[in-house]
Order: structure tokens, then sequence, then C-alpha cells
């Protein structure tokens, strides 16, 4: 009896194959973000691109330099000359962007998703010798950000993180009971009253840190999508405060949620992936 109970307990206490190679792996990519950390070449000029603002605003470059602009902001931007002369497209956080300028004079640049970011370049003319050392002008991308981990302490770091679980579980409280109806299954009810539970208690936290998020960026995001996106995630919050006070009459009179309250629960889905486009739209650009 005693043997047989130690032949059950070993393969639970000691690490299976599968367990080792997940750890192998995790090894792997920390030592290879590790090793992968060497700098690109450093042009002259160096732009950063910070907390929605160009860092220095005002740059003296001469014709044939090269300007990297680095994006050390949450968002992704672009630099876009108003001219036309150049423009880079969306950087991503943690990337950069470099060109050669050749234009001279004073070139205003500004971020198509955030028109507000404005900032220039005054280009001087090369003089003699200055013109041979001249290279291809070419624009790169590299990409420096960073898989390391750490944990979160900006409402800007907070918000994302919370947004993923109200994302997640208004879904599947919405098809744990639509499937519950169909299939006629309890443990499907279930879990779609907790998980509209869970939902009540942590959309509130993402709100919160959404506007907390808001405040700190001080009236640099994009007007309409902002007062939109606040008050669309406010106003959810709430409801699903009550969705899920609705769900819970249904549990406590030990009936199936009726048509009407999926009905209810599906427009506030529908409300949710439109919210979500809006806090996309202000991220990434539209
Ligand atoms: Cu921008």
């Amino acid at each position: 009896m005693e043997n047989s109970m130690s032949q059950m307990n070993r393969p639970a206490t000691s690490p299976s194959p599968v367990v080792f190679l997940l750890f192998l792996a995790l090894l792997a990519v920390l030592v290879s973000n590790a090793a992968g950390q060497t700098p690109p070449k450093s042009p002259q000029n160096i732009i950063v691109i910070k907390q929605m603002h160009f860092d220095p605003p005002s740059l003296n470059v001469k014709a044939g330099d090269v300007v990297e602009w680095k994006n050390e902001d949450i968002f992704s931007h672009t630099v876009t000359a108003s001219d036309g002369t150049f423009d880079s497209g969306l950087i991503a956080p943690g990337s950069s962007w470099q060109t050669t300028i050749t234009k001279t004079g004073d070139i205003a640049y500004h971020c198509r998703p955030h028109p507000n970011m404005t900032a220039h370049l005054i280009v001087q003319p090369l003089v003699g010798a200055e013109q041979h050392e001249q290279a291809g002008a070419q624009s790169t991308e590299t990409s420096q950000a960073s898989l390391r981990w750490r944990p979160p302490t900006k409402p800007e770091e907070f918000h994302p993180i919370l947004v993923d679980f109200t994302a997640a579980l208004l879904p599947l409280a919405f098809l744990s009971d639509l499937l519950g109806r169909l299939f006629r299954k309890q443990g499907l009810h279930t879990a779609g009253l907790w998980m509209m539970v869970y939902e009540a208690i942590i959309t509130p936290f993402t709100s919160i840190a959404g506007w907390w998020w808001r405040n700190s960026e001080a009236g640099q995001l994009p007007a309409r999508l902002i007062v939109v996106h606040e008050w669309l995630g406010t106003a959810a919050a709430v409801l699903f405060i009550l969705l899920a006070v609705w769900r819970w009459g249904f549990h406590k009179r030990t009936i199936t949620p009726s048509w009407t309250y999926l009905i209810a629960v599906f427009i506030a889905l529908l409300a949710l992936v439109y919210q979500g486009s809006l806090g996309g739209a202000m991220v990434f650009g539209q």
C-alpha cells in the first residue's frame, strides 16, 4: 500500500520534461534579449520622442546630416515634415527612425496621429569639402524594444493590463450564458454568472486607471477621441455592475438568464469593441 502511494506521488513531485523544456525556452529568450542589446551605430543628431513631445523641439543640423528620432514614448508616433520632404510612417514605441536631411532651411514637422506634436529642424547648407562626405540618403528603422519585464507603476501600464481583463471577461460571460441556453448546461451558466461578476468588479479599476492616465497626459490626447473614450468607459463600468446585479437576480431565482439579458450583454459587448477601437486609435494612430 505504502509502496504504491510513493509511486503515485513521484510523477507529481518531480519536474516533468515539459516544465523543464518551458524553463529552457524562457531562459533562451532572456539570454537572447540580454545579448541583443548592443546599440546600433549612432548618428550625429538624435531627437527623443517622449511624453507626446519631440525633444529638443528645435535642432540645428547641416545638410547631409543623419537625424534619428527615438520613440521612447508609449504611443506610436510619426515624424512628418509639413512640406512633405520626409515622413517616417508610424514609429512603434521603443523603435527609432532615421533619415538623411538634404533640404536646407527651416523644416517644420509634426506627428500625424497627434497634430499637437510639432517641432522643427534648422538645416544649414554645407560648405566646400564637407559636401564630399555626404553619404547616400537612406531611411532605416531599428527596433530596440526590450522584452525585459518589470512591475507596472504608471497608469499607461496599468490601464492596458486591466483592459485585457475587462475585454476578455465580457465576451466569455456572454458566450457562456448563450451556450448554456443553447445546450442546456448549468455549468456554462455558472461560468457566465461569475464572469459577469468579475467583469463588474474589475472594470471600475480599468476606468480609474484610464482617468489617471488621461490626467497625466495633460491634454495631449486627441480631444474628440478621448472625450468619447473616457465617458464611454465610465458608463461601461456602471453598466457592467447593473448587468452583474441583473445576472445575479436570475441566479437567486434559479432560472436561466433571459434573452433580453443576453441581448443587453451583446450590445454592451459591441460598445466595448468600439471603446477598444478608440483606445487603439489613440495609442497606435489611425
Ligand atoms: Cu504622435
